[in-house]
């Protein structure tokens, strides 16, 4: 029996899966809010773990708290095929992204453990820390750890708002694993995503074979001005670190537009002190995100707000300082990988397209020390980074059937 063509994944088990982690860490709104390294966090990987060991896999974590969850191979010299994305969400988030890429991984290996169907190679699924970056920034931490960007070190130093740091919160729910992080080799990685866009849907195409993710900044600015009386202090006399933040965010707003159709920018984390409904604002610290397919278009999108916000603080008389705390290059995906996908949904009779990727994902930093694919599903209007996201059951099975093929044409089954 040609086995590789007839290994489909449990749609409904999938389903039931995504349903039962999203209990965890539950939001105000349906979505979830299971933020890195709080104690939903951690309930979310007991969870998982305690699944993929009832799937007769063995649970590593490394040192950034990653886990990585084997399915033995009947060679075990031979490098593992990676499957995952991860587990933590936004404070607003939704309850497929990242655990779909995860829970899809899971589904594959209860599919393969259930038909008896053996891999020369390991199968690996992994729940990488801190992708979001929203507690801890920069996003994509522990991939990028993994990928060497970033020294475990500078990792451990993150500080939440709280000034809690990665280290202490990672100690405290009980995760610091004592493996070195990327010290697996691996033979591919594959991640299966929700787009978080509105392309897929709107083309009513089934995957997207994505071939690239566009490259992102991350510039965090702090505004100083002068705290005074907001009914007492005339006009002219006023540093008002307030006026500075909301001329920039014009600023951002404009240069976006300026390098349309691709650019995309705003300020999503912004803090303002001291926040008195009566005290004219005396520091004013944001972030702004800025995307696009292209590094020198990017690069030049950087210039043109450094030099706009220089001149607006220098108009209201704040100081200014600009800190990168996040950003990569855009990435071209590996193309053996990507035929992989596209020839699976091909095989499989879904509609799909190739795709830039919109948001950053772990695998745009895997990429750079293991061949990497990604696989995106539709998700109902695009949305995403919102309680609301939704997808449809029969789109999750979709993905998760190519990534299947894809995993184990890549892990050659074992006749
Ligand atoms: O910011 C991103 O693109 C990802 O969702 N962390
Ligand atoms: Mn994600
Ligand atoms: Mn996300």
């Amino acid at each position: 029996m040609d086995q590789k063509n007839n290994l489909t994944t449990n749609g409904d088990r999938l389903w039931g899966s995504l349903m039962q982690m999203a209990k965890i860490g539950p939001g105000v709104a349906g979505g979830n809010n299971r933020q890195a390294l709080t104690d939903e966090d951690s309930d979310g990987r007991h969870l998982f773990k305690r699944w993929c060991e009832q799937a007769d896999m063995t649970v590593s974590v490394d040192k950034m708290g990653s886990m990585f969850a084997t399915r033995r191979g009947t060679d075990p010299d031979a490098l593992p095929v990676y499957v995952g994305s991860h587990l933590d969400t936004q404070p607003t988030g939704g309850k497929y992204d990242g655990v779909l890429g995860v829970l899809a991984g899971l589904e594959i290996v209860r599919t393969l453990n259930e038909t008896g169907v053996k891999t020369k190679r390991p199968i690996v699924i992994v729940n990488f820390t801190n992708e979001e970056g929203t507690r801890f920034p920069p996003a994509m931490v522990a991939s990028g750890v993994f990928a060497g960007v970033h020294t475990l070190d500078w990792a451990y130093e993150r500080q939440d708002a709280t000034g809690k740091t990665f280290s202490k919160e990672l100690e405290r729910i009980g995760w610091v694993g004592d493996e070195e992080v990327g010290s697996r080799k691996m033979h591919a990685f594959f991640e299966l995503h929700i787009e978080q866009g509105p392309i897929l849907e709107k083309e009513k195409k089934q995957i997207g074979v994505v071939t690239h993710g566009q490259g992102l900044s991350w510039l965090q600015i702090t505004l100083t001005g002068k705290e005074s009386h907001t009914g007492s202090t005339p006009m002219p006399m006023r540093i008002n670190a307030g006026l500075g933040m909301a001329q920039i965010t014009q600023l951002v707003n404009d240069i976006a537009l300026a390098n349309a159709p691709l650019a995309v920018g705003a300020i999503g984390h912004s803090e303002i002190f001291p926040n008195s409904r009566n005290i004219i604002p005396g520091k004013a610290i944001f972030t702004v995100d800025f995307r696009h397919p292209e590094k020198s278009i990017l690069e030049a999108m950087k210039e043109q707000l450094e030099q706009g916000a220089k001149d607006i603080a220098n108009n209201i008389g704040l100081d200014m300082e600009i800190e990168s705390v996040g950003g990569f290059d855009p990435v071209t995906f590996d193309q053996d990988c990507v035929r992989r996908v596209r020839d699976a949904a091909t095989k499989l009779g879904y509609s799909h397209r190739d795709l830039v990727s919109g948001a950053g994902h772990d695998a745009c930093w895997i990429n750079r020390v293991a061949p990497t694919a990604m696989i995106m599903c539709p998700c109902v209007d695009g949305l995403s980074h919102n309680e609301a996201e939704e997808i449809h059951p029969e789109w999750a099975t979709a993905g998760a059937n190519v990534l299947f093929q894809a995993v184990v044409e890549t892990a050659e089954i074992v006749e």
